[in-house]
């Protein structure tokens, strides 16, 4: 009864901020993401009769602050009279700091856990299964691009282009290694409740949805680039005027976005998006990488580089 599963991050080009559904954990919107490749969680699953309680080892070490969480997904994905497990989770990338750490490990989790109890899950189940623990985990249970669709008390989710018809990119800026100060799903509820923004991010998400999936189909970089940033900063302003506010840059967020505005100008095809936390994520065009890695790299603030592709779905080992 024990199966481990890999996936991959995946980072939204048009984002998923806030619940329409807070016990289904359902987004009030839809979302465009890529799938890494590079980057990765995976997920040891043993289900043992006899274990008196779950045990959780993160990256070799004890955790018990997560486990609780993934406990739940685990009842939620297998049933409550499941028998105890012992979850390994390894991840090459800092988890909970805004690098989509929890859309590896609960696509993971899910596919690990399905299988170890021999549960004959279709993909789409899995997705919906995984979104339940955290919604933007059911777009990693994709590669490529993705999009997720709201249905009526499910979403939908699909690949919507093969990363090798259209190879960009990721050059992830890592301005600080250690936890974001509050988690997205509170985040996500305390803008719902008090950003005067939030009804209008809801209602314009169909136009850039639109917007998006026409550049990805035309392979359309600037389109692209155009609407993602938008999308990335309006999501920033639905959560700078909630209340409390919730900030996640620091100085060397902005200074990045500055270095990418430079690149921009001088011609490099590359485009920034920043997710719950201060790490900016650089989007390049194909060749574009080694002179974006380069600027950020001498920007002032970036402790790290990480490097990704585009990748595939969620996978048993
Ligand atoms: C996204 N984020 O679309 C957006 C952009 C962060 C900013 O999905 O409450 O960890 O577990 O469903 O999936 C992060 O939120 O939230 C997220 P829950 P999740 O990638």
């Amino acid at each position: 009864m024990q199966a481990t599963a890999v996936a991959q991050p995946n980072i939204a080009l048009i984002k998923y901020w806030g619940k329409r559904d807070t016990e289904l954990n359902l987004p009030a919107v839809g979302s465009i993401s890529i799938t890494l490749s590079g980057l990765y969680t995976r997920m040891h699953v043993d289900f043992t009769a006899d274990l008196e309680a779950d045990s959780l080892l993160v990256n070799g070490e004890p955790n018990d602050k997560l486990l609780p969480r993934l406990g739940r997904a685990l009842d939620n994905c297998v049933g409550t009279d499941r028998p105890r497990a012992r979850i390994a989770s390894e991840a090459n990338f800092p988890i909970a700091a805004g690098l989509a750490s929890s859309a590896s490990s609960f696509a993971a989790l899910t596919v690990a856990a399905a299988a170890a109890l021999q549960r004959d899950c279709t993909t789409a189940e899995l997705a919906n299964l995984a979104g339940r623990a955290s919604g933007s985990a059911a777009r990693s249970l994709y590669g490529g691009f993705v999009e997720l669709k709201n249905s009526d008390d499910a979403v939908s989710v699909s690949s919507i282009l093969d990363p090798l018809d259209w190879p960009l990119e990721v050059v992830v800026a890592v301005t600080e290694k250690g936890p974001k100060p509050v988690g997205s799903t509170e985040a996500m509820e305390i803008s719902r409740q008090t950003s005067p923004f939030y009804e209008r991010w809801i209602t314009d998400q169909e136009s850039d949805l639109a917007t998006a999936r026409e550049a990805i189909a035309a392979r359309d970089f600037k389109a692209l680039g155009a609407i993602a940033e938008h999308n990335c900063l309006k999501m920033h302003s639905v959560m700078w005027s909630s209340r409390p506010p919730i900030v996640y840059w620091s100085d060397a967020t902005l200074a990045c976005l500055e270095t990418i505005r430079r690149l921009q100008a001088d011609g490099v095809e590359v485009f920034f998006t920043i997710d719950a936390g201060p790490q900016v994520k650089a989007v390049c065009a194909p060749g574009s990488a080694p002179a974006v890695r380069e600027a950020l790299g001498a920007t002032a603030g970036v402790q790290a580089l990480l490097d990704a592709g585009l990748g595939a779905g969620a996978r048993l080992e």
